[in-house]
C-alpha cells in the first residue's frame, strides 16, 4: 500500500507520433513535442527512407529521443508473392538499422496489416499454419539481422477488422518465444486491445518481459481522454511491471494540438500518479 503523498515514478518514456503536433517541418513538430511535455517521439516509417536528410537533421538539432519507428515497410511478411515477402524483409531490415543509430527501442511491425489472403493449399497445410510458418520464417530471419543489436523487432496484434494473423497478445507472446530471439517483442495497442482482449489489464500484465513497446489512443481512437478507456488501471498495470520502455500516441486530435496534446499529457501523468 502507498503511504499518502509518496509519489509514484513512472518508469516508462511518454512519446508521440511525429504528425501530432504543430508544425510544418519535422523540427517544429519535435520542439512542439517537448513544449507539450512528451519525453520522445515515435517515427512514422511511411516514406522515412526518402525523408532521411530532413529526418537527420532534425532529430540533431532538436535533440529528441526517437522511442521507435512504427512500420513503414511494402510488402509483407506473409505476403502470398514472394517478391513483396522479400521486400519486406529488406524493408524492415533498412528500418531496423535506423532504429540501432538513433538508439531506439526498434521497429513497429503487424503480421499481415493490408496483406491480401493466403491460398488454400488444402489437404497439404491448412491455412492457419501456413501463416503460422510464414509469418516464423520471416521473424527468425529478421531476429538474426539483429542479433547483438540493441534494438528489437516489436510486433504488433490488431483488431479482427485490420488482421487475420495476429489479434491478441498470448499468442503474440507464444510467437515471440519461438523465435528464441530475445529481441522479437510484443507490444499493446489501447485501441486494438480494448475491442480483442476479454480482460485487457490482465492480457497487459501477461505480456510480462516480452513488453516491448505500448500505442495509446481511446477507444475511438482519439487522444487518450476522448473517449471511454479508463487509462488509470492501464498505466497502473505497466508501473507495477516495472515496465521501462516507451509509450507513444498513436491516434487522431480533433482540436487544436497546442491544447489537446498537453492536456493529455497532463491527464497521464496524473493517471500514473493515482
Ligand atoms: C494500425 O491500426 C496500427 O495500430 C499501427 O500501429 C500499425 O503499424
Ligand atoms: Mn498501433
Amino acid at each position: 500500500m502507498r503511504e499518502e503523498g509518496q509519489k509514484v515514478e513512472s518508469l516508462f518514456t511518454l512519446a508521440c507520433q511525429d504528425h501530432l503536433p504543430r508544425g510544418t517541418t519535422l523540427a517544429e513538430r519535435l520542439t512542439s513535442l517537448r513544449r507539450y511535455g512528451f519525453d520522445a517521439v515515435e517515427l512514422r516509417g511511411y516514406g522515412l527512407l526518402e525523408r532521411l536528410e530532413e529526418t537527420r537533421a532534425a532529430l540533431e538539432e532538436t535533440g529528441m529521443p526517437v522511442a521507435t519507428i512504427c512500420a513503414g515497410f511494402g510488402g509483407s511478411l506473409v505476403h502470398p508473392e514472394p517478391a513483396l515477402r522479400r521486400q519486406a524483409l529488406d524493408d524492415c531490415k533498412r528500418l531496423l538499422d535506423l532504429a540501432e543509430e538513433w538508439g531506439a527501442r526498434g521497429l513497429i511491425i503487424a503480421a499481415d496489416y493490408g496483406t491480401p489472403p493466403l491460398p488454400d493449399l488444402g489437404p497439404a497445410i491448412d491455412s492457419a499454419t501456413l501463416l503460422h510458418d510464414l509469418l516464423l520464417a520471416g521473424l527468425k530471419d529478421l531476429a538474426e539481422h539483429i542479433r547483438g543489436m540493441r534494438a528489437s523487432l516489436l510486433i504488433e496484434p490488431l483488431n479482427r477488422y485490420e488482421s487475420r494473423a495476429l489479434r491478441q497478445i498470448a499468442p503474440a507472446v507464444a510467437l515471440c518465444r519461438e523465435t528464441g530471439s530475445p529481441n522479437i517483442q510484443v507490444m499493446y495497442d489501447t485501441f486494438h486491445m480494448t475491442i480483442e482482449e476479454s480482460d485487457p489489464v490482465a492480457a497487459l500484465r501477461d505480456a510480462g518481459d516480452r513488453l516491448g513497446h505500448v500505442h495509446l489512443a481511446d477507444s475511438n481512437r482519439q487522444v487518450p481522454g476522448h473517449g471511454h478507456t479508463d487509462f488509470t488501471p492501464l498505466l497502473g498495470a505497466l508501473t507495477a511491471m516495472r515496465y521501462e520502455g516507451a509509450a507513444a500516441l498513436e491516434c487522431h486530435v480533433v482540436g487544436d494540438p497546442d491544447v489537446v496534446l498537453p492536456m493529455c499529457v497532463r491527464m497521464l501523468r496524473e493517471a500514473v500518479q493515482a
